[in-house]
């Protein structure tokens, strides 16, 4: 099983800013993933919050439940939380985090990830066909 983590604000995918994140909703981006994590022969199991605290809470129950990839778009997190960057590292679980837009492109803020240096990998600015590459990823690295 993996487990797709969306972030603060993600929930807005397709209602705003389509220049920047495009015009996918957060449900087509979790249709399309589940369809692609099928077509790669995958489990998976996507979910969203606005809140730190619970995202770091699932991360943690990923460990119990066996989980053998996350692919997190931590949004506004991404740049801030030092307590995100502590659970993946302290669960072990290999991460892929995934963003949609180019944030090395955009504002100098963007630029610094918390969570990089934590994870297997980075996807950036592919937008939500970066999803598809995480998976396609794990389809090599784990056995679902
Ligand atoms: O590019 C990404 O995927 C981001 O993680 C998105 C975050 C942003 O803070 C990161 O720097 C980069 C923001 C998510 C907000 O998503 C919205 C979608 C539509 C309308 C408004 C916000």
């Amino acid at each position: 099983m993996i487990l797709l983590l969306n972030g603060p604000n993600l929930n807005l995918l397709g209602t705003r800013e389509p220049q920047i994140y495009g015009s996918t909703t957060l449900k087509d981006l979790e249709d399309a993933c589940q369809n692609w994590a099928r077509a790669l022969e995958l489990k998976l199991e996507c979910k969203q919050s606005n809140h730190e605290g619970q995202l770091i809470d699932w991360i943690h129950q990923a460990r119990e439940e066996k989980i053998k990839g996350i692919i997190i778009n931590p949004g506004g997190y991404t740049h801030t939380s030092v307590a995100l960057r502590d659970a993946i590292a302290g669960v072990g679980i290999p991460t892929i985090e995934v963003h949609i837009s180019n944030v090395h492109a955009r504002e100098s803020f963007r630029h610094h990830s918390y969570i990089a240096p934590v994870c297997l990998g980075s996807i950036v600015g592919l937008g939500i066909e970066g999803y598809h590459a995480a998976l396609l990823k794990f389809s090599v690295v784990v056995s679902s």
